[in-house]
């Protein structure tokens, strides 16, 4: 998969994608990973790219013209992108199912904003697609890029080593994880729910499930809306409303 990340902040955003699952898989190859200083498309001696907003008000907004010139100029050398998306506070809401599809698309681009925010004609004329990772508003549109391209590149084939984990993630959408321990067995007066010491597969796997439903009933009830669960998930949910009801 071809990944361009345009930025005025190279150095922050390559340095992000160096460690971890995501920088061994551009090693590796998996991913070809290209970021793009967008002052280089700026025309003036400055590198001007930002300017005041039209119509007044605080602070700067990212003029269209380097944006373009940097898509066009990633078109030329890499193709065109199946994809470009643009991050800002009033987009779509990123999600789990967005990051599925946007991982079988062979080549995107994402664009990073800065200042007030991005000149429309941008998200009208250069943009597919803009996202959004939450409501809380972060200072550029580099953490949600960074967000965005780590969520995608877990699901392209081979990127994450253990397919299983993967696999498990998918399967388990739509419930929290269950409680995870790793020794010692006893830390600080902490102990471990023996069932886990037991050795009893079976046990360890509805313990889990039991787990993972209780916790998601009282922190993400919205959750269980979507949630397709089998007769043995329901017992088990009843049993766990009726023990928040006493
Ligand atoms: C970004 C930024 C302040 C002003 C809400 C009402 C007024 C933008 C580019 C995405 C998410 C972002 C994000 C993405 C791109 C950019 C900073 C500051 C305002 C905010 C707009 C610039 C922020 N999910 N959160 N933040 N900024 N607005």
């Amino acid at each position: 998969m071809k990944i361009d990340i345009v930025t005025i902040f190279p150095g922050m955003v390559r340095a992000a994608l160096a460690d971890g699952v995501v920088g061994r898989a551009i090693g590796a190859g998996r991913l070809d990973v290209r970021v793009h200083d967008l002052r280089d498309h700026s025309t003036d001696r400055h590198r001007t790219v930002d300017d005041v907003p039209f119509g007044g008000g605080p602070g700067m907004v990212l003029k269209p013209e380097p944006l373009f010139a940097a898509v066009d100029a990633i078109r030329s050398e890499r193709g065109a992108p199946g994809a470009v998306i643009l991050t800002s506070p009033d987009g779509e809401r990123f999600s789990h199912a967005a990051a599925a599809r946007l991982s079988t698309v062979d080549h995107i681009v994402v664009l990073c904003g800065r200042y007030e925010g991005v000149d429309e004609r941008v998200r009208i004329g250069l943009a597919t697609e803009t996202l959004s990772i939450g409501d809380y508003v972060v200072s550029g549109g580099e953490l949600p890029a960074l967000v965005i391209v780590d969520a995608v590149a877990r699901l392209v084939p081979g990127v994450v080593g253990d397919e299983e984990s993967v696999a498990r993630d998918t399967f388990a959408r739509g419930l929290l994880d269950y409680p995870q321990y790793t020794r010692p067995a006893e830390f600080r007066g902490m102990g471990v729910p023996p069932v886990l010491l037991s050795g009893h597969h079976a046990e360890i796997e509805k313990w889990r499930r039991r787990e993972a439903l209780g916790r998601t009933l009282e922190r993400r009830p919205d959750l269980l809306e979507g949630a397709s669960l089998d007769a043995e998930d329901q017992k088990l949910l009843q049993a766990l409303n009726k023990e928040i009801e006493r």
